[in-house]
């Protein structure tokens, strides 16, 4: 189409002839982020400027809308931002593209737009630092080249006297060139990037108080149960990363610092050193909802929390730890509650072996009875002692509860929702919480009748998941099936539902079964 006699008096309207252009600005924009991909695959890889910019627009985003994102793409939800981060540039460097055929400077300047939103994106991440305006730097080098150069293939290719396949030909090696060329900055860019810590090489000390062996589950006489012991592999994760940070041991150190009569700083080898417990902990996200898959029960070795206070001596104006991530992400955790005589620690290992990366390599906090994002500081690298009122972590700032205890819940993992099973004997079972207080019984309503009582499996301590079955008779037909647990103390799960936000859901969790 492009090498088509055309009307020279009326250039601008020929058929098609935009697309050149929008093409240009498309892979401008490619070849620019692929060369700001590779520069960060150097500096650190979540200065990318697609990744800067989805981790600023995560920070930005509204609770509410947050929300709407986590229940509708669930742990998708960073692949549907990413997604949408590339296919707006693409658009929007494509509107660039055309705008520049008829003033180069308005579509140039659209395309600088862009790039500095990207740097201002990355800059501003918490810890950023001069090094991190390099990536965007690169991409404004990169992408403003290969725009000037398409564009001039463009102009020739769309040009009036441009009849034979000479300068079509020319636009189409320049876009090829420069498609190859992002495809080679950005596979680099994405090699550099994944270098990935190796926790393995961590020798982990005896803990000098060991966890009790875990009895055997009910995963082997109930199949579908949830297993008593969730494998690091299938544990739930929760974070605002859209990377993984990677941190070596080498670099890392742990503060303990603000309001302490002696601050201090230790070494990966000196937390090692330091005395560990070792104990079996049911980890809850407060964004589950009933029903919800977002927990996991693990055994985790660490230092007790209160060990590294007693060192560091406590002041008497603290009232919550703040905890920052290497990457400045901060929880506050209730000191009262971390001194209670629960068993917080700074743990370094889960289920027997190192963190992995996504589970907060090297160290991380853990906090039986709070839901993760209250006591549960992955990539742990400060405790700071301070007030609720001179600093707000992350989700205090965005209005989420301060005191986050977990709520009592119970789950049914089989039969499944909707599930089609055979008339006659089956088993309905799944697992029931009530961290720090622990499970005094479960109970199972079948078609809105009475609630009976289910059996309960082995007993791991109050921070531990109970897992529960009852024996059932199901007859053809479509039925409803719902669980409710209740603690030691004698509080029953409430049936009034309450959403995630501000301080976790609750509820009543019920099922629908097709018997045939
Ligand atoms: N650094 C960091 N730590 C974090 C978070 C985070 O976003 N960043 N999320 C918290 C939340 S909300 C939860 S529920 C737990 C989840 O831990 P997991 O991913 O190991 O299951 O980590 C907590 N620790
Ligand atoms: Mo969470």
């Amino acid at each position: 189409m492009l090498d088509r006699p055309e009307n020279p008096l009326r250039p601008a309207t020929r058929r098609g002839s935009a697309v050149p252009y929008a093409v240009a600005g498309v892979l401008a924009a490619a070849a620019g982020t692929a060369a700001g991909h590779l520069v960060a695959g150097l500096v650190d890889p979540a200065t990318s400027p697609v990744l800067a910019v989805g981790s600023t627009l995560i920070d930005l985003t509204p609770t509410p809308v947050k929300d709407w994102a986590i229940a509708h793409f669930g742990t998708n939800d960073k692949l549907v931002l990413l997604t949408s981060v590339g296919v707006v540039t693409l658009v929007l460097a494509a509107v660039a593209g055309i705008l520049s055929r008829r003033r180069r400077a308005v579509g140039v300047g659209l395309i600088v737009l862009l790039v500095v939103l990207a740097g201002a994106a990355a800059l501003t991440r918490p810890t950023a630092g001069p090094l991190d305006a390099l990536p965007a730097l690169a991409t404004l080098v990169v992408g403003i080249a290969a725009l000037l150069l398409l564009l001039r293939e463009a102009d020739r290719a769309t040009a009036p006297a441009s009849t034979s396949g000479t300068s079509r030909r020319g636009f189409l090696l320049g876009a090829g060139g420069v498609t190859l060329g992002a495809l080679v900055l950005g596979g680099v860019g994405q090699r550099l990037g994944s270098r990935t810590v190796d926790p393995s090489k961590v020798a982990l000390p005896t803990p000098q108080s060991a966890a009790t062996p875990l009895p055997t589950g009910l995963e082997k006489t109930v199949p579908g149960i949830s297993s008593f012991r969730t494998p690091t592999a299938s544990f739930y994760r929760v974070d605002t990363n859209l990377t993984v940070p990677q941190v070596s041991t080498a670099g890392w150190s742990l503060a303990v610092d603000g309001d302490v009569g002696n601050p201090f700083t230790l070494s990966f080898d000196e937390l090692l050193a330091m005395p560990m417990i070792e104990r079996d902990i049911t980890m809850t996200c407060v964004s589950n909802e009933v029903g919800g898959g977002y927990i996991g029960a693990a055994t985790w070795q660490g230092v007790r929390l209160t060990d590294l206070l007693d060192r560091a001596k406590v002041g008497s104006t603290a009232d919550q730890i703040l905890s920052t991530a290497v990457d400045g992400f901060t929880i506050s955790t209730p000191l009262d509650v971390a001194r209670d005589g629960r068993d917080a620690m700074v743990a370094v290992a889960m289920n027997g072996a190192p963190l992995t990366d996504v589970h907060g390599f090297p160290a991380r906090l853990i906090t039986p009875g709070l839901y993760g994002f209250v006591g549960a500081t992955k990539w742990l690298t400060r405790l700071t002692l301070t007030t609720y009122a001179a600093q707000q972590a992350y989700w205090t700032k965005r209005q989420w509860a301060t005191d986050a205890p977990i709520k009592i819940s119970s789950r049914i993992d089989t039969p499944r929702g909707l599930q089609s099973i055979p008339a006659g004997r089956t088993v309905i079972g799944g697992v029931a919480w009530a961290q720090h207080r622990g499970v005094k019984g479960v109970e199972v309503q079948v078609d809105g009748g009475d609630w009976q009582p289910a059996k309960l499996g082995p007993d791991a301590g109050v921070d531990y998941w109970r897992q529960w079955y009852l024996p059932w008779d199901a007859t053809s037909g479509q039925h409803t099936l719902a669980v409710r647990a209740t603690d030691l103390q004698g509080q029953v799960q409430t049936a009034d539902r309450a959403t995630p936000f501000p301080s976790g859901s609750s509820g009543i969790q019920s099922i629908v079964v097709l018997v045939s």
